[in-house]
C-alpha cells in the first residue's frame, strides 16, 4: 500500500503529466484515470484500495470528492493548484521541523517554500520533529504565528491539519 500511496503523492502533487494525467484548477483528478495510470505503471490499484488509503493514511494525505468520482492531495503540491483554502487565525505558536544542515541558510533567509507552494508548519513539536527527520538530524524552530498574522501574513490550514504560509521571515523564528 505504501507504493500505491507514494504513486498518488507523485501524480497528485508533483508530476501528473508524466503519467498522462491532468489536475483541474483545484487539484482534482478523475479517480478512474488515476487508477488506470497506476495500473499502466505496473501497480495494483483498485477503488477499494484507494478508499483504504484515503481512510487510513496516517496523515490523511488524500481526499475523495463527495460523489467519489475524483481524488486530490490535501497539501504538499509543487504544481500550482488552488486548494480553496480559507485564511484563518493561527494559534500563538506553530513549529517547523527542519534539518540541522539547513539552519545557516534559514538564519539568513527565513523559511522559504522551496519547491512547494507553501511553507509547512506543524501544530505540535512531535509532528515537526518527524517532518524534520525526513531531511537529516531534526531541529524544531518555533514560529511566532500570532504575531505574523497580526502583521498581515495569511495562514491556511489544509484538510489534514497542516498549517501553510507563504514564507516565514527570520524575525518571527526562534532557534533552539
Ligand atoms: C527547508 C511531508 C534552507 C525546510 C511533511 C525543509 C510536510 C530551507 C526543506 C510536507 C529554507 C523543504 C513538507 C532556507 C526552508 N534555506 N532550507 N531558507 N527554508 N528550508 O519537503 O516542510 O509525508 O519541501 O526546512 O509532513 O520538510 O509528504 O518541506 O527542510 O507536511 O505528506 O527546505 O511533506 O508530508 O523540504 O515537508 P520540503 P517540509 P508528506
Amino acid at each position: 500500500m505504501i507504493k500505491q500511496s507514494k504513486f498518488l503523492s507523485l501524480v497528485l502533487r508533483h508530476q501528473p503529466k508524466a503519467h498522462g494525467l491532468s489536475l483541474d484548477e483545484h487539484g482534482w483528478a478523475p479517480l478512474d484515470e488515476v487508477i488506470a495510470a497506476a495500473n499502466r505503471a505496473g501497480l495494483a490499484l483498485t477503488r477499494e484500495l484507494v478508499a483504504e488509503i484515503v481512510a487510513t493514511s496516517d496523515k490523511k494525505r488524500f481526499a475523495l470528492s463527495e460523489d467519489g468520482v475524483s481524488i486530490r492531495a490535501q497539501q504538499g503540491h509543487s504544481v500550482e493548484v488552488d486548494l480553496e483554502l480559507v485564511a484563518l487565525a493561527p494559534p500563538a505558536l506553530l513549529y517547523h521541523g527542519t534539518a540541522a544542515r539547513f539552519l545557516a541558510s534559514i538564519r539568513e533567509q527565513g523559511l522559504l517554500r522551496q519547491s512547494r507552494n507553501h511553507v509547512h508548519l506543524s501544530a505540535d513539536v512531535e509532528t515537526a520533529t518527524k517532518v524534520g527527520g525526513r531531511h537529516g538530524k531534526p531541529v524544531v524552530l518555533t514560529v511566532r504565528s500570532e504575531d505574523m498574522a497580526r502583521d498581515g501574513h495569511s495562514f491556511y490550514r489544509s484538510g489534514n491539519g497542516v498549517w501553510l504560509v507563504e514564507a516565514v521571515p527570520v524575525a518571527y523564528l526562534t532557534f533552539p
